[in-house]
């Protein structure tokens, strides 16, 4: 099983990360987990901080010859933007951050001490943990990828595309917004320019497609085992995220048993089931059934608006316009990366949890013996 936690402030020294449970000899891929911090960084509508910031990872702790020794992982991003102690103090919450209610918790009298911690600058830590699991779900050829959906009113139409296709469409290259559908795309940056220009923020949905996981990862014997309980957890704590769902989610209240179930066949040369559909996305029990995990997620508009709405100065508590700070127009393509990251880290940490061992090649010892169960 797999455990982590993040520190830093988004204006501090810098965002790290302590990953525990990492099985022994595993490759270390630095250069993939700065691909991975430059794809949360990537999207149309992002603010000028991304131009600021390089994140790079600095490997502190965990670590040999490039390979993990099965100690806990450390990692590091340092903010390059780091003037935590000279930046102003923030009276006027924002509606729709932390702002009010984190002042109120803690008895402060300056939001800053909020938004420097609640900023979701803090998913460079995530995205850093994500990137050491699906390192490990690499190794058993277990690939995940997000994309966008909607941005505001545009939605995208990508229902027929496969994964192979998602995956090509949405390259860093070629999108801008991580869309596979180009027309649609291309109205999404015209919706955020619009809404740039009138000082607003717009969010949107995007989903996150897991491939090749093997059944019989979580459980339903016991509600806390249960992975579509961890995922929606996982991926509902991401910053501005407000709704969530699996396979096709919301669908399922109005439709007939008929149309929602996934029928069942087998392949007898393969020596494997097959399913007709995969409404259930890939999660049947709380158990993983062999069919890819679909996630979605619903973002809210960033809370920071140039055009600010009304809020009251906690110190005079007289009405004025809420603080603006810079931030960005849009970010559903980086807050699909984070969800990717989050969902990766319950996989992996589900994987290790049944095929567990304190080296990848223990693990992959158990995971080839349970590969040859499931076909007698
Ligand atoms: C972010 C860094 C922040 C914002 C954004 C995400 O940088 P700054 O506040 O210095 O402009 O761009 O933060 C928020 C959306 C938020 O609500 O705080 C990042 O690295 O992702």
């Amino acid at each position: 099983m797999l455990r982590y936690m993040t520190a830093g402030e988004s204006h501090g020294k810098g965002i790290m990360t302590i990953i525990d449970g990492v099985p022994a000899a595993l490759v270390l891929d630095e250069a993939f987990i700065n691909e991975e911090l430059m794809r949360r960084m990537h999207g149309y509508g992002r603010g000028g901080r991304m131009a600021i910031e390089k994140d790079k990872v600095e490997v502190i702790a965990g670590c040999r010859a490039s390979k993990t020794i099965g100690s806990p992982v450390g990692l590091l991003v340092r903010n390059i933007d780091h003037k935590i102690e000279e930046l102003s103090g923030v009276t006027c919450p924002r509606p729709g951050h932390a702002d009010l209610a984190g002042i109120q918790k803690f008895g402060f009298r300056d939001a800053r001490d909020v938004l420097e911690r609640a900023s979701a600058r803090e998913t460079v830590g995530r995205v850093m943990a994500g990137a050491v699991a699906k390192l490990i779900l690499r190794e058993f050829d277990i690939r995940v990828l997000s994309h966008v959906t909607m941005i505001g009113k545009v939605a995208a139409d990508t229902e027929n595309l496969s994964f192979e296709e998602i995956l090509k469409l949405t390259a860093v290259e070629d999108s801008l917004l991580r869309c596979a559908d180009k027309n649609s795309e291309k109205l999404m940056i015209e919706e955020i320019d619009r809404a740039g220009e009138n000082g607003d923020t717009l969010g949107g949905a995007f989903e996150v497609i897991i491939d090749k996981v093997p059944p019989g990862l979580g459980s339903y014997a016991q509600w806390d085992m249960r992975l579509d309980g961890a995922i929606a957890r996982a991926v509902m704590a991401v910053p501005a995220v407000k709704a969530v769902s699996i396979g096709c989610g919301f669908k399922v209240a109005s439709q007939p048993g008929s149309m929602v179930h996934d029928s069942i066949g087998y392949d007898r040369k393969k020596r494997s089931f097959s399913r007709g559909s995969n409404n259930a996305g890939g999660l049947e029990g709380g158990v993983t059934n062999g069919s890819p995990v679909i996630v979605k997620g619903f973002m809210k508009p960033i809370a920071t608006l140039r055009t600010p709405l009304r809020s009251i100065d906690i110190n005079t508590k007289r009405e004025e316009f809420a603080a603006t700070e810079r931030s960005d127009v849009s970010a559903v393509a980086a807050c699909g990366v984070v969800a990717e990251s989050v969902t990766a880290i319950e996989i992996a940490s589900a994987f290790l949890g049944k095929f567990g061992g304190d080296s990848i090649e223990e693990v992959r010892r158990n995971y080839k013996a349970y590969v040859e169960q499931l076909k007698k």
